[in-house]
């Protein structure tokens, strides 16, 4: 059996989120997701201008930078999503009771639900945890890319189950394959690099398509720490379309 085409998916994956993210994909022909783990809002804007033509989604961990402003950060950031078209991804991890990550979704200092078009999730705390992201898609944390991560097959299939019956989710972050009607995310994702010495393990965009029928690729370093990072966004970009389009 053949895994299904962005087109293919676009039928069967009714959240806007989801809907939207296919749309960038057909598009651009990109499946890259550029994780920003900069520390100062300079390195991010820098980052989202050079890699923005290139990418469906920009992934943060807003919680990082030195000097976030939400004036000074998210208004131009916007800007720039808008102006390259790719959504924005916080990979807050949200993994607590669901009052509490009501609190964390819309309070604090950070105050995701104001931007951010998708969130990553635990979905260790159940069910109803996942009711407060109203508005917003949930990419559900299904399997973790690091050595030694207790997500098992166990795991994973229970963590789907909830994945699959939420209507906030419409995708999963996984090193496995997971069912047709969520959208695989796959970090830990280096041409270069097997691990990093910290636990992280890296394959290829190869194995992500042919292997896992991922749909979106995630890279960090391999693309911001490199020498050049539009130059890098823009191979890991047709690596992943051509790993694409050699798994249909
Ligand atoms: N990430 C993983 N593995 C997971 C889930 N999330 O690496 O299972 C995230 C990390 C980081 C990015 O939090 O932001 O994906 C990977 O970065 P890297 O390419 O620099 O290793």
């Amino acid at each position: 059996e053949k895994r299904l085409s962005y087109e293919q998916k676009l039928e069967i994956c009714d959240h806007s989120v989801a809907q939207k993210l296919l749309e960038i994909a057909i598009e651009k022909k990109s499946n890259l997701i550029v994780s920003a783990d900069v520390t100062s809002t300079q390195e991010l804007l820098t980052l989202a201008e050079k890699v923005g033509p290139h990418i469906v989604a920009l992934k943060t961990h807003m919680d990082i930078i030195l000097d976030f402003d939400s004036d000074a950060t998210i208004l131009p950031l916007k800007d720039l999503a808008t102006k390259y078209n790719f959504l924005l991804m916080e990979d807050r991890k949200f993994a607590d009771i669901g009052n509490t990550q009501e609190l964390q979704f819309s309070y604090g200092l950070y105050k995701i639900s104001n931007w951010a078009d998708l969130v990553t999730a635990q979905v260790i705390a159940g069910y109803e945890s996942l009711d407060c992201f109203r508005n917003v898609g949930v990419v559900a944390i299904l399997g973790m890319s690091s050595k030694g991560t207790l997500t098992n097959t166990n795991y994973r299939e229970e963590a789907t189950k909830i994945a699959l019956s939420h209507p906030n989710v419409f995708g999963g972050v996984s090193q496995n394959k997971i069912p047709n009607e969520l959208l695989l995310f796959t970090p830990g994702i280096n041409v270069a690099e097997a691990g990093d010495g910290k636990g992280q393990q890296y394959n290829t965009p190869e194995h992500a398509f042919n292997e896992l029928e991922t749909d979106f690729i995630i890279v960090g370093r391999g693309i911001y720490k490199s020498f050049d990072a539009e130059k890098s966004a823009l191979s890991y970009k047709i690596a992943g379309w051509n790993a694409y389009e050699g798994s249909l």
